[in-house]
């Protein structure tokens, strides 16, 4: 039952802000939702946005035993209700049910409300942000009943995944000594654009200047993200379910040398890019297990794998499924950048001696997400997303530089996008997931002291639902989807600012109407995620459908803002992220 559609994540909010519900003891005693607060329980961007375990889901996890006086699930039911709450729960609740941005649904605090309070929260919904599972339709009434009598058993514990297991995923189809020793084809690796095809578990690559897809290459399912190593010569990939692919790109075609699974559910790889070190190492992060692992950056041999459970920065509490989520390679140290999620922690890795591992550990803020380094390299800028923060550090020093409040509802960067404000000098934007907000944060602490690491600066863009921000050095605009925006045209277009109106009081946006101009006229034609080609000229948009329907992509022409071309080809299923290789390389954006 894997989730094919556009964002199956979409469903997650609800049963997630039950649980949240539940889980406070104050709410045992008020009264039951009714069916008439119903048109106040819907589902927020930001809760639609939530981590959807669906691989996870779909594996065979072990039946806890029955306590005496729980209910009894045969083994079919507790399936179901495990795949349900791994896809749709264990987002904001954990996998192990101990809570992650909702709260734990443990069956000592379950137990307390019982089984009709459980069913019919999960039927109705909250006006705090937990959509009307039962009567929405979405679960029918014996699924929600299942899932009342789940949560009253104990939790279930899916497996670890060490270093014998990542060992007998691990593949080498072509060995470093039978690569070639020079670029084997005429890609103009450098302008090629890895596009992430969301359901159908591969890559296209996708030359700059020509629009022609060159290659297809399967991946590991619903891929995530590609990066590139510092030489430009190895492409890696993971899909979510933590398989990592490394494509030689100097091949003829490209093609996957090497592929390891580092667990069950992942979603950030990254490569080493400190000088001396180039291409030398490669690291993973997991959702499940919580964990991180470096590998050799030629083979993908796993080589030391650390776990992420530990305590929460601010209240020092053991948290027993911190998810890995950002990770980038510092330019000024040999240190992977790791954003754990849910203790707050950002861990600097140092990987000059992998034995004798060094990990500088700084409390930040919880529920890191997505971030980049500001203009200059130096400093990482990571969304606490639930907290509505940024944490920033300082790789050259190794230190938190601040965490600042964002001034909007749920910063989701990518990986930001850094330009020269016209008042403010260098700084670094996010938007936001859960309103119109768009911030720039001053990112100059020699030049521009007196705005450095505030927020100067807040625009209203066309509204919330927005994922991705993007511009270049050399372009003079600032570009903001909004895929998540429940309006059909804004989820399907995107708003522009010339960066020097910036200076203006009320600055103006344009909108461009990408779904539009894509020439398609079925499905949701959620536009997202900007990601523009070496030259900095033009930036391509994805326009993202079902699988069975029409995906197309659009590039803009940076300078007019008109249309340039439509890249639309049956094999474009579902395109989402688009990774120029030498913007991704360079951390260019
Ligand atoms: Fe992403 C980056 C996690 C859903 C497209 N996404 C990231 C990163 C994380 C993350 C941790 C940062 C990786 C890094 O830099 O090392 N994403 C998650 C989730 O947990 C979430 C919310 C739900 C899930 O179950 O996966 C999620 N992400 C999505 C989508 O639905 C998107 C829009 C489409 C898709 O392909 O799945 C999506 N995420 C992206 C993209 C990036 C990304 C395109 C990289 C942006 C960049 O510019 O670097």
């Amino acid at each position: 039952m894997r989730r094919t559609g556009i964002l199956g994540a979409a469903k997650l909010g609800g049963v997630a802000a039950l649980m949240m519900l539940l889980a406070s003891t104050a709410h045992a005693q008020q009264p039951k939702p009714s069916p008439s607060d119903l048109q106040q329980h819907r589902t927020t961007p930001g809760g639609q946005y939530q981590p959807s375990l669906d691989v996870l889901g779909e594996q065979k996890v072990e039946q806890p035993g029955t306590k005496p006086g729980d209910p009894v699930l045969s083994k079919a039911e507790f399936d179901q209700a495990n795949q349900i709450y791994f896809e749709r729960c264990a987002g904001c609740h954990g996998v192990l049910r101990k809570g992650a941005t909702g709260k734990a649904l443990t069956p000592d605090l379950t137990k307390k409300l019982g089984f009709e309070y459980l069913r019919d929260f999960i039927t109705y919904g909250s006006p705090g942000g937990m959509p009307n599972w039962g009567s929405s339709g979405e679960l029918k009434t014996e699924q929600v009943e299942l899932m009342a009598r789940y949560l009253l058993n104990d939790p279930a514990q899916p497996p670890e995944f060490g270093m014998k297991e990542m060992k007998d995923t691990w593949k080498v189809a072509v060995p470093v000594d039978k690569r070639p020793t020079k670029k084997m084809n005429n890609l103009d690796i450098d302008n090629l654009f890895s596009v992430t095809l969301r359901d159908s578990g591969e890559i296209a690559l996708i030359d700059g200047k020509t629009k022609k897809i060159e290659h297809i290459i399967k991946t590991g399912y619903a891929v995530h993200i590609s990066r590139v190593s510092a030489s430009g010569r190895y492409l890696f990939v993971i899909g979510r379910d933590a398989k990592v692919n490394l494509i030689d790109l100097w091949m003829d075609p490209p093609q996957t040398v090497a592929e390891l699974k580092v667990g069950s559910e992942a979603r950030s790889v990254e490569t080493s890019k400190f000088k001396g070190y180039e291409d030398k190492f490669a690291i993973a992060g997991s959702y499940w297990p919580p964990q991180f692992v470096i590998m050799d950056g030629a083979t993908l041999e796993p080589l030391k794998i650390v776990g992420t459970r530990g305590m929460t920065y601010d209240t020092q509490e053991y948290h027993p499924e911190p998810r890995v989520a950002a990770i980038v390679g510092s330019h000024y140290n040999p240190e992977f950048v790791v954003n754990v999620k849910e203790t707050g922690q950002i861990l600097l890795v140092n990987y000059r001696d992998i034995k004798n591992l060094k990990v500088t550990s700084i409390a930040a803020e919880r529920f890191l997400h997505d971030g980049g380094f500001d203009r200059s390299g130096r400093y990482f800028l990571v969304a606490a997303n639930a907290r509505h923060k940024v944490a920033i550090v300082d790789t050259k020093e190794g230190k938190l530089v601040g965490v600042v409040e964002s001034k909007g509802q749920t910063p989701h960067p990518g990986r930001g996008a850094n330009l020269n404000h016209p008042k403010f000098g260098p700084v670094w934007a996010t938007s936001h997931l859960g309103d119109e907000i768009v911030s720039f944060i001053g990112t100059d602490p020699q030049k521009n002291k007196q705005h450095a690491w505030k927020v100067v600066q807040t625009v209203a863009g066309q509204g919330g639902g927005s994922l991705f921000i993007k511009t270049h050095p050399k372009s003079e605009h600032l570009y903001i989807d909004t895929p998540l925006n429940p309006d059909a045209e804004i989820s399907a277009s995107v708003a522009v600012f010339k960066i020097k109106d910036l200076a203006s009081a009320e600055p103006k946006y344009q909108v461009l109407p990408i779904g539009q101009w894509s020439g398609i006229s079925e499905g949701q034609r959620r536009v997202v995620q900007g990601e523009y080609n070496q030259a900095g000229d033009e930036v391509w948009f994805s326009v993202w459908n079902t699988k069975a329907q029409d995906s197309a992509i659009v590039v803009v022409d940076d300078k007019t803002l008109k249309l340039k071309s439509v890249i639309r080809d049956k094999r474009l299923i579902t395109p989402t992220g688009k990774f120029n290789l030498y913007n991704t390389r360079k951390d260019v954006y």
